[in-house]
């Protein structure tokens, strides 16, 4: 046992310059850290995160989330063995008592319950994906870079929030990451060649948000960048429309144009006819689950579903996912549902029931690599962590490769991809 000894909070920077939480916890002179993100484009079932709605910082401090881990949290975690992560988290989310983590704070919870992971593995002298995974953790995921922004994350006129490449058929993660760097760069070209300068400011997120019009222009643009760099067949496309951001009075307004969810679906289609797309986030809008299990019906066997804003990374909507066959794969955030436990049972969850899981960062986020460990962990064989540009996003993906150099011949790449 590893008593926790000392518990300490503050208010730091994300990467879109707004206050997020930072947590250490000590067990005698060691220490564990962590920092939570923070999503634009959120879905309205995530668990809350507290801000002060203040003065301070346009009222997105968190002083308050800081004072309860400090005034009500620190108390009861004081004196808990650290490697009981389990009991940790069910401690946190019953001295809460809210369905969504409104009282303590999604944020406050989440910190605490990722630096006492990370305290654990120190003590044990273990890596994190170790530690949460386990012997079998060796599957290094496939990482899906949003090259192109739009949305929510960029001050652009494209409907869909990311455009995603995904070097599918890398031999390692470390070629993974080759391929999309440099597809990414070769992107930045062909985006300069045809919209001039202005095409190459980035998003949020590290991709490019071109001025484009049209809703093929993404695709077009990332095509050519992947045969003119040879890999053609081996880079795929996948995209994350969060489509919640566009949908209004059972309508989607896609480019300008009013759609049924049905003529959306057609449209997705098309798409998939005609690129090399494997995966769809977030086709439709959270609370248009008949359309997603229209699309799932319809697509589900040619690409993923992905659900995010409609499951935020929660057991119990994952499961009614499920049994309504609403999709075929999961979304998983951490800072959606609140502690690690929850995630690994929603991770559980969707893989017993044969679905693919796509791990998350978010699209405000720190220096904080936890998800990169925590993929591994589950074996989810995907990620997504932005463009390979900015360290915010970047970092994620160098700490995977740390891993596979550690994990040598047992780590494998990709699997069912
Ligand atoms: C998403 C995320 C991450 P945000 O919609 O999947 O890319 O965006 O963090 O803004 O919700
Ligand atoms: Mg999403």
């Amino acid at each position: 046992m590893f008593e926790i000894s000392e518990v300490h909070a503050r208010e730091i920077l994300d990467s879109r310059g707004n206050p997020t939480v930072e947590v250490e916890i000590y067990a005698g002179e060691y220490m564990g850290r962590a920092s939570v993100p923070s999503g634009a484009s959120t879905g309205k079932r995530e668990a809350v995160e507290l801000r002060d709605g203040d003065e301070r910082f346009h009222g997105k401090g968190v002083k308050k989330a800081i004072e309860n881990i400090e005034k009500k949290i620190a108390p009861r975690l004081i004196g808990m063995d650290v490697l009981a992560q389990r009991k940790i988290d069910l401690m946190l989310i019953a001295l809460d008592g809210t369905e969504n983590k409104s009282n303590l704070g999604a944020n406050a919870i989440l910190g605490v319950s990722l630096a006492s992971a990370r305290l654990a593995s120190y003590l044990l002298e273990m890596p994190l994906y170790k530690y949460l995974g386990g012997t079998n953790a060796h599957v290094l995921p496939v990482p899906f870079m949003n090259v192109i922004n739009g949305g929510a994350h960029a001050g652009n006129d494209l409907s869909i929030q990311e455009h995603m490449i995904a070097p599918v058929g890398a031999k390692n993660f470390r070629e993974a990451v080759r391929m999309g760097s440099e597809v990414y760069h070769q992107l930045k070209e062909v985006l300069k060649n045809k919209y001039g300068r202005n095409a190459i400011n980035v998003g949020d997120e590290g991709g490019f948000a071109p001025p484009m019009k049209e809703l093929e222009e993404p695709f077009e643009a990332i095509s050519q960048a992947i045969e003119e760099m040879g890999y053609t067949g081996k880079v795929k496309l996948a995209i994350d429309s969060a489509a919640s951001g566009f949908y209004t009075d059972g309508k989607y307004t896609v480019q300008g144009k009013v759609k049924s969810a049905g003529e959306l679906i057609d449209v997705y289609s098309e798409l998939i006819s005609k690129y090399p797309l494997i995966l769809l986030e977030d086709p439709l809008a959270e609370d248009d689950w008949e359309g997603f299990i229209d699309i799932t019906a319809k697509l589900g066997n040619k690409v993923q579903i992905v659900g995010d804003d409609i499951f935020v990374t929660n057991p119990k909507l994952i499961k009614e996912g499920i049994e309504r066959k609403a999709a075929n794969a999961a979304l998983i955030k951490l800072n959606q549902i609140g502690t690690v436990t929850e995630t690994i049972e929603a991770v559980d969850m969707a893989h017993r029931a044969g679905w693919r899981t796509f791990i998350s960062h978010r699209s405000g986020e720190t220096a904080d690599d936890f998800i990169a460990d925590f993929a591994v962990a589950v074996n989810s064989g995907q990620i997504k962590s932005g463009a390979p540009c900015r360290v915010d996003r970047v970092e994620k993906y160098n700490q995977l490769m740390r891993i596979e150099e550690e994990l040598r011949e047992t780590a494998k790449y990709a699997i069912n991809a």
